[in-house]
């Protein structure tokens, strides 16, 4: 019977604008997470995180879908190509959160698809614009309700390839899950079925078979992949 603080109405906003509201209810029907899905959502949510959520961040600019080239994305792996059972797929979403997840690729599916063709950039001298589609990786964090100390995004692939990225360059609205590219559905070899698209970021921190998503408070002494090996850890664009 109390009114609604402004706080409130605003995620309330949220959640509506961002169709995360029909999300909860479709999971719930999956059985994945019940109803309580809803009645979380009006939790205090980590403000710093919130606050990225609702604040407009810059936009990169985006191409035409005719400036894609399909021949340009070059396969770069560093080692093997997992052979991942997309059935049997999982995303998991973890660490500091009140409510992990644990996602099929359908449950990923049934969520807002966003499009964007942008610019790859690899350290090694090459670059292409790609058109991906996905799911947006800020949709996933507000779904598993991020708690207050939550600062760091870890992604975990298959080909045991590990990457960290900081909060707002996660949440940024151009920063991806993505299962798409060209129109067509991902290929293995480029990351299939789940990996990380975003033109603020160079190529190495856009992680490919993405299976495990992990907030954490404080970087780890591992940082990512080529990081480790003495790669700048930020790698923005
Ligand atoms: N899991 C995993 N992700 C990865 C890599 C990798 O070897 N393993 N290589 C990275 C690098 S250096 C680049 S440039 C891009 C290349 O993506 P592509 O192979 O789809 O062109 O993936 C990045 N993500
Ligand atoms: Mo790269």
């Amino acid at each position: 019977m109390f009114p609604d603080s402004p706080r409130l109405w605003q995620r309330r906003q949220f959640l509506q604008l961002s169709g995360l509201s029909s999300i909860g209810l479709l999971l719930g029907g999956c059985g994945l997470v019940g109803s309580d899905i809803i009645g979380k959502s009006f939790e205090p949510l980590n403000q710093s995180v919130e606050a990225l959520l609702l604040n407009p961040q810059k936009l990169v600019p985006e191409f035409p879908a005719s400036a894609i080239e399909p021949n340009a994305l070059i396969i770069n792996t560093f080692d093997i190509t997992p052979d991942i059972d997309v059935k049997a797929f999982r995303l998991i979403i973890d660490g500091e959160v009140n409510r992990p997840l644990n996602l099929s690729l359908e449950q990923l599916q049934i969520m807002p698809l966003s499009v964007m063709t942008i610019r790859h950039v690899c350290v090694e001298g090459w670059a292409a614009i790609v058109q991906w589609g996905g799911v947006r990786l800020r949709d996933l964090v507000a779904l598993a309700q991020p708690k207050a100390n939550a600062r760091y995004i870890y992604f975990k692939s298959a080909d045991g390839y590990y990457e960290s990225w900081d909060m707002p360059s996660a949440l940024h609205p151009q920063t991806l899950m993505v299962y798409q590219k060209n129109g067509n559905p991902l290929s293995v070899e480029n990351g299939a079925p789940l990996r990380v698209a975003s033109p603020i970021k160079l190529g190495y921190k856009q992680s490919k078979w993405v299976t495990r998503i992990t907030l954490v408070s404080e970087l780890l002494p591992e940082k990512g992949y080529w990081e480790d090996q003495g790669y700048e850890w930020f790698g923005g664009l």
